[in-house]
């Protein structure tokens, strides 16, 4: 990995952009993972490379989602296998849930290697590897899905996802739940509930958020998913994109 001084200061871009290199290298993501880091970049360099509140507010929701679920599962593709494996190993242990490895770009290689990458992370669950049912709505190998993980989970988080699964999932009757720094994609706009923000952020968020609402009453975690409403979320996130771009603006002719 490239030294890069911590007082950088896009920093955390560059790191983020070394370990998908470095996914890349290892054959854990595709070259199209590329691609898709930079354009998530780019969103999050309008907003401000921040969590917004939108975004801890669709968080706070996501987390109440997860811990209410009765078969949550949690989907990992080659970029997120990259940015956050550790977290999302932890994520599952935080809320007993499965991690299975699902690709748009799928090879067999490729998912045994991101599946060997969890486990040696100390995952307890990993599926993907014998997929043995189908989602319907989608070509053959994205709709590759397992019982006991994304084929029967009642809540599915979806980390940089495309719109066609997203829906797919959504049109089975699951609640999903998208990461995704686009607030304008057919999987933010698809989804359940949407966190639109940065997913090295956003996992290190939801761990923190599951873990401090683990003892809250089921009566508790109801009442924040009540008043939830995912287009308002969106809204909000175009919004403080907006700000972003006029306080930039003020202060480059202050
Ligand atoms: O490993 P595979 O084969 O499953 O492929 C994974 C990628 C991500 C390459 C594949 O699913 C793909 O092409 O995705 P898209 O259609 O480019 O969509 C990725 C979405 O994730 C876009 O809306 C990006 O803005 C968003 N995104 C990219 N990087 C991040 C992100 N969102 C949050 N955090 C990021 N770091």
């Amino acid at each position: 990995m490239t030294e890069i001084p911590v007082s950088h200061p896009r920093y955390a871009s560059l790191v983020a952009r070394e370990h998908i290199a470095d996914g890349v290298k290892a054959g854990i993501t595709s070259t199209q993972g590329l691609i898709a880091q930079g354009r998530g970049e780019a969103f999050d360099y309008l907003l401000g490379e921040r969590t917004t509140q939108p975004a801890a507010d669709a968080t706070k929701a996501a987390a109440a989602m997860l811990l209410l679920a009765e078969r949550p599962a949690l989907s990992v593709n080659g970029n997120v296998a990259a940015l956050v494996p550790g977290g999302m190993v932890d994520l599952s242990i935080a809320l007993d849930a499965p991690l299975e490895v699902n690709l748009f770009h799928r090879t067999e290689e490729r998912i045994g290697r991101i599946a060997d990458l969890l486990r040696g992370l100390g995952a307890k669950s990993v599926l993907g590897e014998n997929p043995d049912s189908v989602v319907p709505g989608l070509d053959h190998s994205r709709a590759r899905a397992t019982r006991g993980g994304i084929y029967d989970a009642d809540v599915v988080l979806i980390p940089l996802e495309d719109g066609d699964r997203c829906e797919a999932l959504v049109a089975m009757g699951k609640k999903v739940i998208a990461i995704d720094l686009n607030p304008l994609s057919r999987t933010a706009r698809m989804a359940t509930i949407t966190i639109i923000d940065n997913i090295v952020r956003a996992v290190p968020g939801l761990i923190s958020a599951a873990r401090e609402m683990s003892n809250q009453s089921t009566g508790d975690l109801c009442s924040i998913l009540k008043g939830y409403d995912n287009t308002a979320i969106l809204r909000r996130s175009v919004e403080e994109i907006r700000r972003n771009l006029d306080a930039q603006f003020v202060q480059d002719r202050g």
